[in-house]
This record gives structure tokens, sequence and C-alpha cells, in this order.
């Protein structure tokens, strides 16, 4: 499977490029990364996109749009088709599907964003995928203001951390930007997967100091899900293709969120030599057991990219890749199980993913039709607040 992946905004820029690090197979599963930015020097500070893939729009100077939505819309609107002929030139026409990453508080983002999905889903027959992240408490609610007389997040102005790190302004407005692009993209993406930043950034930690680290979480979650359908499957039980992440998504904007557990496992030094050797590997039955066993209960009652019950998802979709010697048939078949009986009445799908020249055992789990989502139900309530 491959997939065209465009960041907009400095969050989805960031990401995107994180997702191009991230990607681990030689037969890559990102067939291009864009970074679509108003901010010049955001782009400019990108570490994986290649140059003639960074494309500055909109109108001059760093805060052109003021944080206000209606201007990031109108420039969104305004730029779509600019934006388009951009990606056009790089070819995404083989791309299965278009992943579209944005901080959904922002400005640039969470104004381009809708407009430029309605657009890629006329100008193309891939499905558009969106993964947005959602603003932390720290970036809105004042320091003084803290729930219940706990201690709560400085804002995320000031320099009184490390000197190194950049500063980042506040945004009262981060919750009603992210409900209101939300709702904007209602019948435009196939899918939103969201990642919250609340949950993913440590207490007191801002934005600019953890966004890095949530940066690379992300990314490998991302990759196991998609790099996932373009591995060779061979010898392993059931494989992945695109139509198996198509069923999982599904084309009607559902909340998607991605658990993730990874064990790292002994392959015998075969990963100094050729992968082929790696098959013929003997593994303890018990150890191969346990190992899928532990990455898919850390998948599924692991953090998740964004928290929810369990049984609020309407699908899943379970992965376990590794080496092909530790991917014992029974285990997975158990574990598949294990995830059934979490998710209750949820409709589920299974893959495996050997990855000959693999050192880790891996599960990923993908909760669709993700609702009732407490998260995303305080943003509301902060941007009924801020309204
Ligand atoms: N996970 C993650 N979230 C980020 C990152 N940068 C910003 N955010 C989040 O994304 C939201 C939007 O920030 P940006 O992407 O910088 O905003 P923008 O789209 O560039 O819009 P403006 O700068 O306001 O024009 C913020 O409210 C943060 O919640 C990042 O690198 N990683
Ligand atoms: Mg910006």
């Amino acid at each position: 499977m491959q997939l065209a992946v465009i960041g907009v905004g400095g969050a989805g820029c960031r990401i995107a490029s994180a997702i191009r690090a991230a990607d681990p197979t030689t037969d890559s599963f990102v067939e291009a990364v864009f970074a679509f930015d108003t901010d010049g020097d955001a782009l400019a500070a990108l570490d994986d996109v290649s140059d003639p893939h960074r494309y500055r729009y909109g109108p001059d100077g760093d805060d052109g749009l003021e944080g206000d939505l209606e201007r990031g819309l109108e420039c969104g609107r305004e730029h779509a088709d600019e934006l388009v002929e951009v990606l056009d030139r790089g070819a995404p026409a083989a791309a299965d599907a278009i992943l579209v990453a944005v901080g959904l508080g922002g400005t640039t983002g969470g104004g381009t964003v809708p407009p430029l999905v309605a657009t890629l889903q006329r100008r193309y027959d891939a499905p558009v995928y969106v993964l947005g992240t959602l603003p932390a408490d720290g970036e809105f609610v004042p320091a003084d203001v803290g729930s219940a007389g706990t201690e709560h997040r400085s804002p995320t102005t000031g320099s009184d951390g490390d000197p190194d790190t950049p500063e980042t302004p506040p945004r009262p407005r981060a919750p009603a930007n992210a409900v209101d692009a939300l709702e904007r993209l209602d019948g435009r993406a196939d899918a939103v997967v969201c990642f919250d930043n609340e949950r993913w950034l440590r207490t007191g930690e801002r934005i600019a100091e953890g966004r890095d680290r949530c940066n690379r979480e992300l990314a490998t979650r991302v990759a196991a899900v998609f790099a996932a359908a373009n591995s060779n499957s061979e010898g392993a039980e059931r494989g992945i293709d695109a139509d198996d992440i198509g069923r999982v998504m599904g084309s009607t904007t559902d909340i998607v969120t991605i658990g993730y557990g990874e064990q790292a496992v002994d392959t015998g030094g075969s990963r100094f030599g050729l992968g082929l050797f790696s098959s013929d590997q003997t593994v303890e039955r018990t150890s191969a057991v346990s190992a899928v066993e532990t990455v898919t209960r850390n998948g599924i009652h692991g953090k998740l990219t964004l928290e929810c019950e369990r049984e609020a998802a309407g699908r899943a979709h379970l992965i376990v890749g590794g080496p092909p010697a530790w991917l014992d048939r029974q285990a997975i078949a158990d574990a598949r199980r294990t995830l059934e009986d979490a998710v209750g009445g949820a409709r589920t799908l299974g893959g495996t993913v050997s990855r000959p020249d693999g050192d880790a055992v891996f599960a990923t789990v993908v909760l669709a039709d993700v609702a009732p989502v407490d998260r995303l139900e305080e943003l509301r309530a902060a941007a009924d607040r801020s309204a």
C-alpha cells in the first residue's frame, strides 16, 4: 500500500516529516511527503521533507491569520486548488490512500484542511484520511484555573524552561478551532485518526518541549498500520492489504484511534546476516506465545492515540507482526479473540505481518467508529465556554 502524506500547518508538517522518518521498510509505504504552511520559517525547519515538496502559501508574515479560523478557512478555500497542483507535480496518482496530517487547534492547518480534503476527494479516487492532533489543556486553560485545586500546567508561553525550546503562543481558540475543523471535515474525510496531545504530553510539559517525542510515537503507530499493508506476508497466516485498511477505516468520517505494543526479541543475530535465515530460527514456543500475548495486551489496553472505552469501537483491527519464527499461529488466533472480547460486539479484522529482518514482535490495534469519546466532549465544552 502506497500512502501520499500531506502535512498542513506547523504540527501537520512536523508529523508528516516524522512519518517519513519512521518508515521502517526498505520497500517504503510512503510514496511521497508534502509540507504546506503559511509559515516559511516552520517549513524551512523540517528535517525529512524534500525541498520541492515544501510549499508556502497564503498571507505573508508569521501571524497573517492571527489565530482566526475564519481567515484560515478563507485562506484554505482560496489556495486549495493551488496546493493540489503542487501535489500533481509530485504525482500522488499512484497512492492507494492520502493521509492529511494537521494540528486541529491551529489556524493554518484547521482552516486549510477542510477545503483541501474536499478538493482532494473531487480530484482523486483514493480515500482521504485525516490525522489530527487535539489541543492540550495547557494551550488554552489559564494557569490559575486548574481543575479542582490541582496544580495546572502553565500556559505555553514563556521561556522559563530550556532556552533552546521555541516559544509557543497561547491558543485560547484551540478547542473551538478543533471542534469547528472536525465538524467541517464531517462528510469530507473518509476517517479522522486522532492523537490527543493532552494525554501524550507529560505533566507540566509544553508542546514545544514534548512535540518531537509525541510525533515520533504517533509516526510509529501510523507506520505500523500502513506499512503492514505493504509488507510481504509470505508464510504468514493472513496478510493485510489496502482493502483491509479501507474496511476498518471506513468512508463515513469515523473517529479512529490506534494502540500499539512492541517487544524486542532475540533473533539469533540474524539481522546482521541475511534475513533469509531468520525463518530457520527455532524459537521456544512458550516464548513466542508469551511475546504475542504481551504485545496484544499492551496494544489493546495500553495508551491509545485517543483514549476511549474499548467497547466504544464499532470496528477493530489487530495486526500482529515480527520475525516469522515468532509468529505462533495459535497465539495469534487467541490474540484475535482477546481483542473480540475487549471490544464487545464490534466487528474485528485480523492480519499478520512477517518481518524476516525485524527484531521485535508487535501488535497494532486500530479502533474505528469510536463514540462517545470523553476528550472530544471536553473540548466541545471548552469551545462552548469560550464562545
Ligand atoms: N502532536 C503535535 N501537536 C502539535 C505540534 N505543533 C503544534 N501542535 C498542536 O497543533 C495545534 C496547532 O498548531 P500549529 O500546527 O502550529 O498551527 P498552524 O496550523 O500552523 O496554524 P497557525 O500557526 O495558527 O497559523 C496546536 O494547538 C497544538 O495542539 C507538534 O509538532 N506535534
Ligand atoms: Mg503555524
